[in-house]
């Protein structure tokens, strides 16, 4: 193949969702399509039935039709080739909201598990080891924290994490969709219970909006839980998004920000370290933690801080068996510890070396 034909080439989606580039050099490369962020929602993919139950199993296909018009079952483009399922014991809820199909199901095996457009973001069993350390990793990184912002995270489990510190004075949330928080209240009153504590405040909105009107330096620390960067989301790993983070934090303030899986995304993972590089100029640190439900068994954390008094992220100064009354606030901590919290930032061989952006 010559080298202007291989230039037609770039950026063309095959079927398993892997991507032919030429990065320059004429030789052909093959990219994951999650790295494709714009292209993630391409009209063939992202149907707009998210009915992902098929024979009383549930995973994260989308439905669609091929040329003939028979129904065909598409992977996310953001893990290809992959799909993991759990047996739907009920279906307990289903509808579309303004912006997303909220599902929530019976599982067999996990509990009760709620889904959006057709994405898996929680289950009962396992999402102590999300919301605990997308909570903790951050906030025992730091001194008496006061003031936190979340972002996303309507269902109400990384709030019912962060009331655990008792030197948190505020916490703002602001989240998208009320359907969400409804559904939760209803559905998962062990997450919901985050809303009942008196220091939530509550917005429903555009956090992209909320985060440019917030004051400058406000919050000593932002939790971004988001859902995966297609269609809505995916403003929420650009730029001028990490930009506003970055100044509605105080100096030496911390972002935890959803952050992937090392073992599917490590390309999207690069492209974010190096815009919050260029912005947050304390430090930037990548851990992760184990959620069995979760598109290979993953997810990941991208932790940084301002310019400031430095952070440790890797031995926490706040560590939490020390905060009195932590371990048991309205539920026992299930997942988290301090020596988990280390263990985090731990990186098999293949990231340290494929996402450059660390060193
Ligand atoms: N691939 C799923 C990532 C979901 C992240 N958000 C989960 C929300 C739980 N509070």
């Amino acid at each position: 193949m010559e080298g202007d034909e291989l230039k037609d080439l770039d950026c063309q989606r095959t079927m398993d969702g892997w991507e032919s580039s030429n990065n320059g050099s004429g030789k052909a490369i093959l990219i994951p399509a999650c790295c494709l962020k714009a292209k993630a929602s391409q009209p063939e993919l992202g149907s707009k039935s998210h009915s992902t139950v098929v024979s009383g199993w549930f995973s994260e296909t989308q439905p669609s039709s091929d040329k003939s018009g028979k129904q065909v079952y598409f992977n996310n483009p953001m893990w290809p080739g992959e799909a993991h399922s759990l047996k739907v014991e009920k279906i307990l809820f289903q509808e579309k909201s303004k912006y997303q199909e909220v599902l929530v199901f019976q599982s067999s095996a996990y509990g009760r598990v709620l889904v959006l457009d057709g994405i898996l973001q929680l289950t009962e069993k396992d999402e102590c080891a999300y919301q605990e350390m997308i909570a903790h990793l951050p906030l025992c990184s730091i001194e008496s924290p006061k003031n936190v912002l979340v972002v996303g995270g309507g269902d109400g489990g990384v709030l019912r994490e962060i009331c655990r510190h008792s030197s948190v004075e505020l916490i703002d949330i602001c989240e998208i969709d009320q359907m969400v928080i409804d559904v939760s209240k209803k559905f998962f009153p062990e997450l919901a219970m985050g809303f009942e504590d008196p220091r939530v405040c509550l917005h429903v909105g555009d956090a992209i909006e909320f985060l440019k009107q917030a004051p400058e330096g406000k919050y000593d620390a932002i939790i971004v839980d988001s859902s995966d960067p297609v269609g809505p989301a995916q403003e929420l790993v650009e730029k001028p998004f990490f930009k506003n983070i970055g100044r509605a934090l105080r100096p030496g303030g911390v972002l935890c920000n959803m952050a992937e899986s090392m073992w599917l995304h490590t390309h999207l993972i690069n492209d974010i370290i190096y815009i919050c590089r260029e912005i947050f100029k304390g430090s930037v640190h990548y851990a992760w933690s184990s959620v069995p439900t979760y598109p290979s068994g993953v997810i990941g954390f991208l932790l940084c801080s301002t310019e400031g008094p430095p952070v440790d992220f890797v031995h926490p100064i706040n560590p939490i068996e020390k905060l009195r009354g932590a371990l048991e606030f309205r539920r026992e901590l299930k997942f988290y510890n301090t020596e988990i919290h280390e263990a985090a930032f731990a990186l098999p061989s293949f990231v340290k070396r494929e996402v450059a952006a660390l060193h």
